[in-house]
């Protein structure tokens, strides 16, 4: 690890400047008050702005699936750099990008096989949205307006994710910007499915609220349906037995594209590359993000099936049309694009998806050994996820588990808590030993938690 020694920190933190920056999804003036610096990282560990050496149960946030500063990564970002900084990709472009393209969609399920990168998850999801309308507009159909989201779905926070997205949170000062939007019920029912092993038994008829908002606003006026796999953000929440299967039934049966957001899941989290393939459903469209790099450099992408792609290619006007109205600036950027690329390589060649598959079993019946213990009321695990729901505190919903966060941090281990629920998805390089940290850690946190 390339470690800053004691001299070193305790220059940074007498240095440090907290004022000027404003963090993400952070309660900003607690965290100045008593702040929690990441300085560096290798492997399973993060080193602290205090010294001590942190284990990673979240891979930074559900991203650094291969562990963190892995030397292939960093040496194909170095080498970029000094080769190329930026190239503009819009009218010119450059290979690392179409080489990324090319990695990634040899490991996405068959026919998805066309690919647009954006740099970040939201970014993804509202070129996703995007490409769905323009795709029925080119098409003849562009009375295809109406975009279908879930409760509790979390499609990042661009105007589009936060429509479609089921967060009150993230809704409820601005999520009514885009108008033609409606959402699916959620999924999760823990009268019937508390401490289900996997996939929950019940629940599969709530894809039928799809044909319930078809007979509302005509199928003839609805684009698309996006949803995640699993649920990530607001509490592993797993898609019930036949849900995801019905839903493409429902989608097939009216002609609306099906799209999965796979930011999170993505990537081996849970066994296979894509949920997609854990869960035997192909999707139309899928977003990614996160893992794509291992996090080291930042992108996203929308993977669309082959044929999609085509009838942008096919009725997009004349050869000298621009088919598709959009890109950022910085689309395939090359670090990311070399980094995407040593990713991809780095999980094929130490076999990490498979190594999730392998450890699933062993992740799973640690994690359920926590059921008995105080405020436990579910556990939900699939590959290298779990979610661990605590009976929220009377009238303050969400600091039992805050507190479990920050017991965890002060003994060293690094987890992260949505609402009342406790979620962790560490790096795939995970050993047996450091699982058992961290589910002991957690386990020592409840007992003591108010
Ligand atoms: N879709 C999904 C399913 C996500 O999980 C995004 C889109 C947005 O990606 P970007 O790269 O724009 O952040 C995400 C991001 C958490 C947490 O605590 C998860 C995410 C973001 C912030 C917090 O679980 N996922
Ligand atoms: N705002 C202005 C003024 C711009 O010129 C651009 C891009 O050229 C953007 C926003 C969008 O930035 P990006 O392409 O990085 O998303």
């Amino acid at each position: 690890m390339n470690m800053p020694d004691e001299k070193a920190l305790r220059h940074l933190n007498a240095s440090l400047n907290l004022d000027p920056l404003w963090i993400p999804f952070t309660a900003n003036r607690q965290f100045k008050a008593a702040p929690r610096l990441l300085v560096s990282a290798k492997d399973m560990y993060y080193q602290t702005h205090d010294g001590r050496k942190v284990l990673d149960g979240i891979a930074g946030l559900w991203a650094v699936n291969a562990g963190h500063c892995r030397r292939p990564i960093v040496d194909a970002i170095k080498q970029q750099a000094e080769t190329m900084d930026y190239a503009t990709g819009f009218q010119m472009h450059h290979p690392a990008a179409f080489q990324a393209a090319e990695k990634l969609v040899s490991i996405t399920p068959q026919g998805m096989n066309r690919v647009f990168f954006t740099n970040s998850g939201s970014e993804a999801v509202d070129t996703a949205l995007k490409i769905a309308l323009a795709y029925h507009r080119i098409r003849g159909e562009g009375t295809r307006r109406i975009l279908i989201g879930r409760e509790r779905g979390y499609h990042g926070v661009g105007f589009g994710g936060i429509s479609v997205g089921g967060m009150v949170g993230n809704r409820k000062t601005f999520g009514n910007m885009l108008g033609s939007v409606d959402h699916l019920r959620h999924t999760h029912d823990p009268v019937r499915n508390s401490f289900s092993r996997g996939q929950p038994e019940h629940g599969a008829e709530l894809a039928d609220d799809l044909e319930r908002l078809v007979q509302l606003h005509d199928a003839s006026n609805i684009a698309a349906v996006i949803v995640e796999p699993v649920a990530g953000s607001t509490g592993v929440l797993l898609p019930p037995k036949g849900y995801l299967q019905r839903l493409r039934a429902i989608c097939d049966k009216y002609g609306i594209l099906l799209i999965f957001d796979e930011v999170i899941t993505g990537f081996g989290r849970t066994g296979k590359a894509f949920a997609a393939q854990t869960f035997g459903v192909t999707p139309d469209m899928m977003t990614c993000a996160k893992a794509l790099t291992n996090a080291a450099v930042p992108m996203g992408g929308v993977v669309v099936k082959q044929g999609i792609y085509d009838t942008f290619m096919e009725r997009g006007g004349p050869d000298a049309a621009i088919e598709f109205f959009h890109g950022y600036t910085y689309s395939g950027h090359p670090l990311a694009a070399a980094a995407a690329c040593a990713s991809l390589d780095l999980f094929r060649d130490e076999k990490l998806f498979e190594r999730v598959a392998e450890l699933a079993p062993y992740w799973e019946e640690q994690a359920h050994s926590l059921k008995g213990l105080p405020h436990v009321i579910d556990i939900r695990t699939i590959g290298l996820i779990v979610g661990i729901e605590l009976q929220p505190m009377a009238d303050k919903p969400g600091t039992r588990a805050f507190e479990a966060f920050l017991r965890a941090y002060n003994k060293n281990v690094l987890i992260r808590t949505t609402g009342d629920t406790i979620a962790m998805s560490p790096p795939f390089i995970i050993e047996k030993a450091q699982i058992d940290q961290l589910f002991d850690t957690v386990r020592e946190v409840l007992k003591t938690l108010p």
